[in-house]
């Protein structure tokens, strides 16, 4: 098993991110997720209806830009391309031409995206993990997933997409652990300005944290 450059694999998946120990937001009854933003009309789109799309699975490992992977994941969903070309392009007037995406969560938590990353192949919106309906530690009701792109990037309990014409602001722009634009995993792209390597003894100090705090939020509690 080879992992991208910078990463060591952890048994199981552990719940992570800026909710730190803030429980996952509630799923609602009818969950929707709006696409808004350079759109000719803003639509809300129901997250039962994704069902009726195409539907994709991937194995993937999922690497946090702090230096954890998962491996051997199994996603399940529709591919971002597909909902994308199925309900977001026809939205868009002839003469506007997107280049980034905000995904944002039910928890607040936003990732910016180049619409070309979003487009790859293996880019999901997902609603089932190994199998099961996604738990909310993961991002119930539906997460992105984009394997190939730091954690950050794969935006749990998505309940909107915003599409931009240029690179919106970043919220961390002045922030020490500025996240790089396109967070590509195999480039180590982890951070805005400073080289990968040079940021990993930094980052992986945070794990232990975050890592702890997660869990305390968490709903499931493994003993
Ligand atoms: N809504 C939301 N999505 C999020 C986060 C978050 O805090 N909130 N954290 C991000 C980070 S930094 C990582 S590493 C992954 C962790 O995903 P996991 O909790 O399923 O392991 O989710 C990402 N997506
Ligand atoms: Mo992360």
């Amino acid at each position: 098993m080879t992992l991208p450059p910078g990463q060591r694999a952890v048994v199981g998946f552990p719940r992570f991110g800026t909710h730190l120990h803030h429980p996952p937001p509630p799923v609602p009854a009818d969950p929707v997720i709006e696409i808004g933003g350079a759109v000719t009309e803003a639509v809300t789109l129901h997250v039962t209806d994704l069902a009726k799309l195409p539907q994709q699975e991937i194995e993937a490992d999922f690497h946090c830009v702090a230096g954890w992977s998962a491996t051997g994941l199994r996603w399940a969903g529709v591919k971002f391309e597909t909902l994308y070309r199925a309900q977001v392009a026809p939205l868009i007037a002839p003469d506007t031409t997107i280049s980034h995406l905000v995904f944002e969560g039910l928890d607040g938590f936003q990732s910016i995206v180049l619409l070309e990353d979003a487009l790859a192949g293996d880019v999901l919106i997902a609603d089932r993990l190994d199998g099961r309906p996604l738990d909310s530690d993961h991002g119930a009701p539906v997460r992105l997933v984009s394997p190939r792109q730091y954690g950050f990037i794969n935006t749990k309990h998505l309940c909107r997409i915003e599409l931009h014409t240029s690179a919106p602001p970043v919220p961390d722009r002045w922030s020490p652990i500025a996240s790089h634009p396109r967070a590509r995993v195999w480039h180590e792209e982890r951070h805005r300005l400073l080289p990968g390597r040079a940021v990993r003894p930094v980052y992986r100090a945070l794990i232990g944290p975050i890592r702890a705090l997660s869990a305390r939020g968490s709903r499931v509690r493994p003993r």
